[in-house]
């Protein structure tokens, strides 16, 4: 059993930080070398930052005897993906002045930079906590940025909504002053000074912990990609309370059976009031249970499924001291967005923009810079990498629109329904685990299929299509009704059957196919959906009813958590 096993090198670690700490400023002032050693590139990670390198560039350096192109990649947390267009325009000031003049909004509503080098990080650091945002627990182990619908036509029940996602990050972000001291040069907590992490401890959680907040019809967070979600119940249009959803997640290593995708279980729910308290006990409950012997084995997902069924409601239950009531009816019906032009009640308009792969590029990032010049709304980052523009007042609207129509942005959702569905995640050249092409690979893909959903008459058919540079998961694949999971350079698993409300894992079709290899396999199933799928059924209920994929695995209901690698 985990017990007598060996602690996890990161345990030692965390515990010896003195609250993540470690040797993170004498790193960061050593100007020998554009990296960090590898200790302080773990504890970096709960500051919201990776130490990376263009692998674009990795052969030709070697050669020439060079160190790797070294970078940082800063993540910027914004609860509920809610950001005022002053922290837009800062956003977009750091693109240009520190990083690599891109933005990449993220599948989890956070804003990336990526190509930031080590001399700059820190100052790059101040000018986000300047604009009232910061890094903190962005990544490491520990809760990271709270999803939550961002679709501000939910007016209430998303106000609700976004104060709930707000309140957990807060409670649960890490109180170590060790970020202030490092990057704000905040003052240094005396040595006699026992500094304490009331919900974490010395050592923080076994591995990272991710919440979101949905509101159904809309399962546009994913719920079952992550450890804890609350989603919103609504009567008369009011939220009364939320279903408590654990153990999701997506990462699995290829090859590796005990490494697997999960749906998250549905277990009780709470009262408005109830929510920070829940979110608390779950995250507690991890602490205390999770495998701290083996990084692989350490999400929450992994401790409910050691265990007998029940265990986790059960001691959920004992650690709040009160029991969650029982689950109240729902119904998801897409995980993607809701593009163009909508007006809400009070005369207001959002605008859903598609943004392919999340990256902005020179051109949009200045188009959307000029509209934070005038803008008094919002800006409101989707789980899917997409970009609303929120709470544009009807006289501001005609100007916004001029913009976006000189910067090519207006038409951005004038594209077929199966592109408007895709997520890539970043892969290369900056993720170190990308075994292929994500971000730069998917548009050629969708550019092949779009032919084919065309002559197929299905261009305005809805089918969620994800690819990942490999198989940790970061675009969500494995809830995909079609999905490219990276395997080695240039070949994919692809996978097919997810539910088009996310509420059903993938499976896999067919294992290390090229990009081509894959279109040519999906033309002809493509054009059997257009011609024999029963009125309303969508792509990946169609792929099971027809048996290109099993509806069962080792005797499995495919609804239920299943094993893939099986
Ligand atoms: Fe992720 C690691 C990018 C969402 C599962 N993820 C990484 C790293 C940091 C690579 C690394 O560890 O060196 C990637 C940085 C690439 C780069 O150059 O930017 C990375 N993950 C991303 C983002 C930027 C993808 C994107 O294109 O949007 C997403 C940032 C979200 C955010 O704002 O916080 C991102 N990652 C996800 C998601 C989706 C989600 O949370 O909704 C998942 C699957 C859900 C889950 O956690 O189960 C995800 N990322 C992983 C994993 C696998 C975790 C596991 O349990 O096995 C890793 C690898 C790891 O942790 O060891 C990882
Ligand atoms: Fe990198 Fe893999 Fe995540 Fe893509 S899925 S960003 S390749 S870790």
């Amino acid at each position: 059993m985990s017990e007598e096993k060996e602690l996890a090198y990161n345990e030692h670690l965390k515990t010896d930080s003195n609250y993540l700490r470690g040797t993170l400023a004498e790193g960061l002032a050593n100007t020998s070398t554009g990296g960090l050693t590898e200790d302080e590139q773990q504890l970096l990670k709960f500051h919201g930052c990776y130490l990376q390198d263009d692998r674009d560039l990795r052969a030709g350096r070697r050669k020439k005897k060079l160190e790797k192109a070294f970078s940082f990649l800063i993540r910027v947390r914004v609860p509920g993906g809610v950001a005022t267009p002053e922290q837009w325009i800062k956003m977009d000031d750091l693109a240009n002045t520190y990083a690599n003049g891109t933005i990449k909004l993220t599948t989890r509503q956070a804003f990336q930079l990526h190509g930031v080098i080590k001399t700059q990080l820190k100052k790059t650091i101040q000018e986000i906590n300047s604009s009232a945002m910061d890094t903190i627990a962005a990544c490491g182990d520990v809760n990271r940025n709270v999803m939550c619908n961002p679709n501000p036509f939910l007016s209430q029940a998303h106000a609700d909504a976004l104060e709930i996602s707000k309140g957990i990050s807060e409670h649960l972000t890490p109180h170590t002053g060790a970020y202030h001291e490092i990057w704000l040069d905040g003052e240094k907590v005396e040595s006699s000074k026992e500094e304490t992490e009331p919900i974490y401890g010395k050592t923080y959680l076994p591995r990272k912990f991710k919440i979101a907040v949905a509101i159904p019809p809309s399962n546009d967070v994913d719920i079952h990609a992550n450890d804890l979600s609350f989603i919103a119940i609504l009567e008369d249009d009011k939220v009364v309370g939320y279903n408590v959803s654990v153990g999701g997640g997506m990462g699995m290593t290829h090859g590796v059976e005990a490494t697997y995708p999960r749906l998250a279980d549905i277990i009780g729910f709470c009262t408005p009031d109830q929510v920070v308290d829940v979110a608390e006990k779950v995250v507690m409950v991890q602490r205390d249970f999770g495998d701290r012997t083996d990084r692989k084995h350490a999400r929450l997902k992994y401790t409910i499924d050691d265990r007998e069924p029940g265990w986790f409601l059960k001691t959920l239950n004992e650690y709040l001291g009160y029991d969650l009531e029982p689950v109240r009816e729902f119904e998801f019906t897409h995980n993607g967005d809701q593009f163009g032009w909508m007006e809400d009640d009070s005369g207001n308009y959002h605008l859903n923009l598609f943004i392919e792969g999340g990256r902005l590029f020179e051109k949009e990032r200045e188009g959307l810079r000029k509209i934070a010049e005038i803008h008094k709304g919002d800006f409101r980052l989707t789980g899917n990498q997409n970009l609303i523009i929120a709470n544009i007042a009807a006289s501001e609207r005609k100007a916004i629109e001029a913009i976006l129509s000189e910067y090519g942005l207006l038409e951005s959702h004038e594209q077929s329904a199966l592109r408007l569905n895709s997520i890539a995640c970043v892969a290369l050249p900056t993720c170190g685990l990308a075994l292929a092409e994500a971000e730069r690979g998917l548009p050629g893909v969708i550019d092949e299929l779009d032919k084919v959903v065309a002559e197929a008459g299905l261009s305005e058919d809805a089918i969620t299509i994800r690819m990942t540079g490999c198989p940790n998961g970061c675009g969500r694949p494995f809830l995909a009704e079609i999905a490219f999971v990276g395997r080695a350079p240039g070949k994919y698993n692809l996978y097919l059957g997810g539910g088009h409300a996310g509420d059903r894992l993938n499976k896999l079709f067919r294992e290390a196919v090229t990009r081509e290899e894959a279109i040519e396999l999906l033309r002809p199933i493509i054009e059997d959906y257009s011609k024999s799928r029963n009125k309303g059924e969508k792509f990946g209920d169609f792929v099971i009813r027809a048996g290109y994929v099993k509806a069962t695995i080792n005797g499995l209901d495919f609804h239920q958590n299943v094993n893939l690698s099986n």
